[in-house]
Order: structure tokens, then C-alpha cells, then sequence
């Protein structure tokens, strides 16, 4: 399942299972040494196959009494389901299975005639999750028993998906001139608002874990750096119980100096596009493992289809009156819920910018809109998001760069710019326009994936009522 064509041997094995299958015919004759899990053991008496399965593929070892040490014979034929078991032996063509005449002859496969061999760690049973076989467990058990979860193949598709998903869009933001940061996620002062931190002792004195790298992206812009990205944890000690809120969550940000709202929405879509067309010509397989269990358990299979540009935007006045018009119950200055948002992605099935968010309900370092106002006379600003059916994927907008009002907003919302003058400092001595956002990797990939809920995409997910593995 992964390309590891490029992979070098190591002190376990000469080859993974993915390089002796795909060059069967080369190897054949040659003595390789693999290690995997054990699938599944057949056989009796004085023969027996192993299914070995690494992160790569599967291979069948096939084991003879006379070829080899009878005591790790016996042990391996009566090995468990998932033990790590590591053979050495000279690759083999598998006998090729009769087809009816006029029927495609399949490619050949290979096995490994094993000679010699190891048991590396033996598996207890039974096993708390079925690896391969196509058990029905909720969540929780697959969640507890993590380790065992990520075997299974669509699960692993999924994640190796997230992998890909951060490397594609790493790669399109250095393309575009930004640079990996990594802000403090120890902090003193909230970002987002007070009430969500998670306080901390820090030696003397108290800290929080960050909610957002918010403030330290900005900094680094105005430091200089231009053009900043991170991919970091943000904790937030909200009490939701959702499929799309977590407590902790990695965060996708950017920040880009003399850039406004409407240019890093360019810069989202561009990368959203790059994510998705690089997934389309290389990832094929991975979105076939996560179909091939969709199709198991009578689910309609995922299509990736790179979408358009530009993605539509409804500035935030508009989203309202489809709302009201669909049926909604809205009124200007009301946030746009789930159930408003399926109002919207009837009319806009993708993904879709809301821009010009009332200034009431952005937080104090959005800019203001100065030039225009709501429809109810309220002021407008320019922060945005990026939504796709029911759910919001991003937040953004352009900076308040002029520190007068930035200060004058952090009084506004309640706060003391007393305690925020490790940022404001930052906006005393020329301080360029900027605008970001921050992006929940885990909502993109559901998205991505077909997952429902965001803990299917997050290893080892941190909610109100987990805090384990
Ligand atoms: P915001 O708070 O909207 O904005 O967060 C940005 C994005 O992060 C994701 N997200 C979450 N994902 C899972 N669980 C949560 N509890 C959670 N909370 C947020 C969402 C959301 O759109 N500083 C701003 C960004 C900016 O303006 O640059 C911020 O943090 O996908």
C-alpha cells in the first residue's frame, strides 16, 4: 500500500513486502529477509503458509519441516494472529492459479520459501479489534485499542492521507514564498478569548497551553519573516461534545505581510486546489483502501474532484438572506450555525468563502471594514470563513495593523492591553498590513475522506471525556 521503492534494508529485513512482490521476477532465486505481522498461519503437519503483512503489502511465506529448524517450524505454525515474525528464505513464483480459456492471465506472485526465521514479540488473544477480519466496533474500541486500529488498512489509507495532505500543502506555501514557524504553546495571554484556555502551572507563576499561534504568527510577520506558516497543536478547553470539536487539534496556520483578507483567501484556495490535485494523481490507492471499506459496509464511495477556482464567496450580509430565504431563522449579527450552513450548501455544494463577518463578532485583531456597514447598520470587518457543507474549515482575515485601534478593540471586547504588551510592542515601530488564517487539518480531511467524525482522522484524539492512550 505504500510506495517504499526507495526504501533502504535494515537491520531487519533486506526488503519490505511491497519491494519483493513488486520485483518478484528479479528476486527470484535470490534469499531475502522480510518481517511483518502474521495475518494469518494455514497448514498442518509437515507444511504450513504464513501471511505476512508490513506497512507496505502482503507476501505468503511458505514453510517446510525438512527446510528448516523444526522447534521455530512448530512455533510459527502455531503462532498467533498479529505476532511480528521475521523470515529469511529465496523468493519464489506462487504456482499460477487455473484460469478458463480465453480469461486474462493475472500477473504472477511470489512467496518466500522460508529457511530460517524469528518470532520477534507474540500477540496475546484474543485481540480486542479484528485487524482484517470485518468486525463492527464503535469508536470508543477502536479508539481504545488505537494501536491495533491503524492495522487495518482503510485506517492506515487515512492517515497516511493526512501525511500527504500536510506535505502537499507545506509544499504549495513554500511555493508561494512562506516559511515554517513554530510559535510557544506555552503561554501568558489568550488569543482567542479567555474562557477556552487551559491553565497551567509554570515554575512560580501561572500559564496557559496556546489556543492559537494567533498572536506569536503575527509577530514573526512583523518581524520581518513576511510570510509565515505552522502546523501546530492548539488547546482549547471548550466543554463540546461534537463530531468537529476537540480540545486539542492541529491548527494550520498562515500569516503574510502587505497581504489583505482577499489575498490569503487566494492563497487557501490555491493550496486547497494543489492539496487536492496532487491527492488525485498520487494517492490513488490510499482513496481506494478507504472506498473498498466504504463499499463493505454499504457506503457510497468518496470522489475526489479538485475543485474550481476561485471558490464562490458570500460575503456574510448574503448568507444571511439565503438562509432567510431558505427557511432559516436568522437575523443580522446571529452566527451561522450547522443547520444554516446546510441552507447555504444546498445552493453552494463546495467549499465557499463567507467574507465580511459583522466586526461584533470577529476577535479584536480582525480590521475593521471601514468603508462599509451591514445591512442593520452594524460594522462590517474583514475577517472571513471558509466553509464546506455543514462545517466551518477556516478563519482569516486581514490584521488590525494600526495599534491605536488595536488597542482600542482589546478594551472594547474587555480586555486589558496592559496584559497584551508582548504583542502590541510589536505594532510600535512600523508594522506592515497582514492578513492569515488558521485551518483545522482535522475538518479538511474529513472532507477529504469521507470520515464523519473528526476523531477518525486524529491518532490519538484528546476530548472532554479522553485523555488516553
Ligand atoms: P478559529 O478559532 O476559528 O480561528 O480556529 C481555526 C480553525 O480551527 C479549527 N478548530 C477546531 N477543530 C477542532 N476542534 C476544535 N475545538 C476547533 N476549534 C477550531 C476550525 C477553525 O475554522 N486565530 C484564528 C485563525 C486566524 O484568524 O488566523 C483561529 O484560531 O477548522
Amino acid at each position: 500500500m505504500r510506495d517504499s521503492s526507495e526504501w533502504k534494508p535494515t537491520s531487519y529485513r533486506t526488503h519490505t513486502i511491497d519491494q519483493v512482490a513488486r520485483n518478484g521476477e528479479k528476486l527470484v532465486g535470490t534469499k531475502v529477509t522480510v518481517a511483518g505481522y502474521a495475518e494469518t498461519v494455514r497448514g498442518r503437519g509437515a507444511i504450513c503458509f504464513l501471511m505476512l503483512r508490513d506497512g507496505t503489502g502482503k507476501i505468503q511465506a511458505f514453510l517446510k519441516k525438512d527446510n528448516m529448524d523444526e522447534e521455530l517450524f512448530d512455533s510459527i505454525q502455531s503462532a498467533t494472529r498479529e505476532s511480528t515474525i521475521q523470515v529469511t528464505g529465496k523468493v519464489a513464483m506462487k504456482r499460477a492459479p487455473k484460469v478458463a480459456e480465453g480469461d486474462p492471465v493475472p500477473p504472477p506472485e511470489f512467496e518466500v520459501n522460508v529457511e530460517s526465521g524469528d518470532i520477534l514479540a507474540h500477540a496475546d488473544t484474543p485481540l480486542p479489534l479484528g485487524v482484517t477480519d470485518d468486525v463492527r466496533v464503535g469508536l470508543d474500541v477502536r479508539l481504545d485499542n488505537r494501536h491495533l486500529d491503524v492495522r487495518r488498512s482503510h485506517v492506515n489509507a487515512m492517515f497516511q492521507l493526512r501525511s500527504k495532505v500536510l506535505q502537499y500543502g507545506r509544499e504549495h506555501l513554500i511555493s508561494e514564498g512562506f516559511q515554517e514557524i513554530n510559535s510557544p504553546k506555552i503561554i501568558a495571554a489568550a488569543a482567542e478569548g479567555g474562557t477556552n484556555l487551559f491553565p497551567m502551572k509554570y515554575f512560580e507563576t501561572d500559564a496557559y497551553l496556546s489556543q492559537s499561534p494567533q498572536l506569536y504568527k503575527q509577530l514573526a510577520v512583523l518581524g520581518g519573516l513576511e510570510r509565515v506558516f505552522e502546523i501546530g497543536p492548539a488547546f482549547r478547553a471548550e466543554k463540546h461534545d461534537t463530531y468537529r470539536h476537540l480540545n486539542e487539534f492541529v491548527s494550520f496556520d498562515i500569516e503574510g505581510a502587505w497581504m489583505d483578507d482577499e489575498d490569503v483567501m487566494g492563497v487557501q484556495e490555491r493550496m486547497i486546489h494543489h492539496i487536492w490535485t496532487r491527492v488525485l494523481e498520487n494517492d490513488q490507492a490510499l482513496i481506494g483502501a478507504v472506498n473498498e471499506y466504504r463499499a463493505s459496509q454499504g457506503n457510497d464511495p468518496i470522489q475526489v474532484t479538485v475543485p474550481e477556482l476561485p471558490f464562490p464567496r458570500i460575503p456574510y450580509c448574503e448568507a444571511i438572506e439565503i438562509v432567510k430565504s431558505g427557511g432559516g431563522e436568522i437575523e443580522w449579527g446571529d452566527d451561522i450555525e450547522s443547520h444554516h450552513c446546510d441552507i447555504i450548501a444546498a445552493k453552494y455544494p463546495g467549499f465557499h468563502f463567507i467574507p465580511r463577518w459583522p466586526m461584533s463578532m470577529k476577535p479584536f485583531y480582525i480590521h475593521h471594514k471601514d468603508e462599509e456597514k451591514g445591512s442593520s447598520g452594524g460594522q462590517l470587518s474583514r475577517g472571513f470563513d471558509l466553509n464546506y457543507g455543514r462545517d466551518e474549515m477556516t478563519s482569516g482575515g486581514a490584521r488590525e495593523h494600526r495599534v491605536e485601534v488595536l488597542e482600542q478593540n482589546l478594551r472594547d471586547v474587555g480586555l486589558d492591553p496592559g496584559d497584551f504588551t508582548f504583542y502590541t510592542d510589536g505594532f510600535r515601530y512600523g508594522a506592515p498590513p497582514h492578513a492569515g488564517w488558521g485551518l483545522g487539518v482535522a475538518r479538511l480531511l474529513m472532507v477529504l475522506t469521507g470520515a464523519g467524525n473528526v476523531r477518525e482522522v486524529v491518532l490519538f484524539p484528546r476530548d472532554r471525556s479522553r485523555v488516553t492512550p
